[in-house]
C-alpha cells in the first residue's frame, strides 16, 4: 500500500502545479457519465494513470474520466477506481477542488474497499488517508507530505451541506433539509464534493447530502470512485454513511460507473436522515 500513497503523493505534486498554470478550457470529449471534459480532467488523469501503471501489486484502476477498466498487473493485489479532478469546474472560479482515490480488493464494490485518499487543492494542499481504521492527514509543505492529526467527527456537529438541486427535491427531503436549518445549522456548500466533506470533518460534524431527485432518481455522485472512499472515511472518522435506508457499503455495483443517493455526517444527523427516510420508504 505504501507504493501506492507514494504514487498519489507524486500525482499530486504535478496536478497542484497543472491546476496553478493550466488551461481550465472545454475540452470537446465528454465523459462516461455524460459530463463535458475540462483539459484538466484529461490531464490530471494522464498525470494519475502514469504513475499508476508502474505499480507491480496494482491489477487494475479505472477512473471517472475513462470508460473501462485499465488492466496494470495481472497478480497485482490492489483495484484503484479514482475521480482525477473533482469539481474541476471550480477551477477557474479559484475554489478549491479534489481527487479521489478508493482502493479495492478482489473486486470494485463497497464491502471490498480497504483503503481510500483524497487530495484537497486549496489555500494549502491536504492529503486525508483511510486505512480502514483511522484516519489521517498530512499537508504539502516545501515538496513534503507532513503529518498532522488524526480526524474524529464529534456525534453532532452544526454544518449542513445540501446538494444538488432543490427544485428537485422530494417533499420528505425538503422538510428534512429545512428542519436542520430551523435547528441552527450553517449552510456550507461549495458543489466541490472534496473540500465540502473536507469542511465537516475537520469541523467536527454535520451532515452532507446528495439525495436522490425527480431529475437524478439514482443520485448524481459516483459509487466506486467518489461516494465509497467517503462513506469509509466517513465511517473510520467515527460518523455514518448511507443512501438515505442503508449502508453506502453495502450496495452492490453493476457498473463501475454506477451513481447512488449519499449522506455523509456525524452519528446523530445519520440517524435523523434515517428516520426521516424510512418513514416515507
Ligand atoms: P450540484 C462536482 O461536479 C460534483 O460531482 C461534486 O463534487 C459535487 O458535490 C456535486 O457535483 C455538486 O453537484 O448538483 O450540487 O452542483
Amino acid at each position: 500500500m505504501e507504493n501506492i500513497i507514494k504514487a498519489i503523493q507524486e500525482a499530486t505534486i504535478e496536478i497542484k502545479h497543472l491546476i496553478e498554470t493550466g488551461d481550465t478550457s472545454k475540452s470537446e470529449n465528454q465523459n462516461s457519465t455524460g459530463d463535458t471534459q475540462l483539459k484538466l480532467d484529461i490531464a490530471s488523469d494522464i498525470i494519475i494513470e502514469k504513475y499508476f501503471k508502474e505499480l507491480s501489486n496494482v491489477k487494475a484502476i479505472i477512473s471517472e474520466e475513462q470508460e473501462n477498466i485499465i488492466p496494470i498487473n495481472e497478480n497485482g493485489e490492489y483495484l484503484i477506481a479514482y475521480d482525477p479532478l473533482d469539481g474541476s469546474s471550480l477551477v477557474d472560479v479559484n475554489l478549491s477542488v479534489g481527487s479521489i482515490y478508493g482502493i479495492y480488493k478482489n473486486d470494485f464494490n463497497g464491502k471490498n474497499i480497504v483503503a481510500s485518499v483524497y487530495v484537497v487543492f486549496g489555500p494549502r494542499v491536504e492529503l486525508v488517508y483511510c486505512d480502514s481504521q483511522t484516519v489521517k492527514m498530512y499537508r504539502l509543505q516545501d515538496g513534503v507530505f507532513n503529518y498532522i492529526k488524526d480526524i474524529k467527527l464529534k456525534k453532532q456537529g452544526n454544518l449542513k451541506a445540501p446538494g444538488s438541486t432543490q427544485q428537485c427535491w422530494y417533499p420528505h427531503h425538503k422538510v428534512m433539509i429545512n428542519s436542520f436549518f430551523e435547528d441552527g445549522y450553517r449552510l456550507r456548500y461549495s458543489g466541490g464534493m472534496v473540500p465540502d466533506l473536507h469542511q465537516i470533518l475537520l469541523k467536527g460534524g454535520g451532515l452532507f447530502s446528495y439525495p436522490a431527485t425527480s431529475d437524478l432518481p439514482k443520485g448524481k455522485l459516483r459509487q466506486l470512485f467518489e461516494v465509497f472512499p467517503f462513506a469509509l472515511t466517513y465511517k473510520c472518522a467515527g460518523g455514518g454513511a448511507i443512501d438515505g435506508y442503508k449502508e453506502l457499503l453495502e450496495i452492490e455495483t453493476n457498473h463501475i460507473h454506477d451513481t447512488t443517493p449519499c449522506f455523509f455526517g456525524s452519528i446523530n444527523e445519520i440517524q435523523k436522515v434515517l428516520e426521516v427516510y424510512k418513514s416515507h420508504a
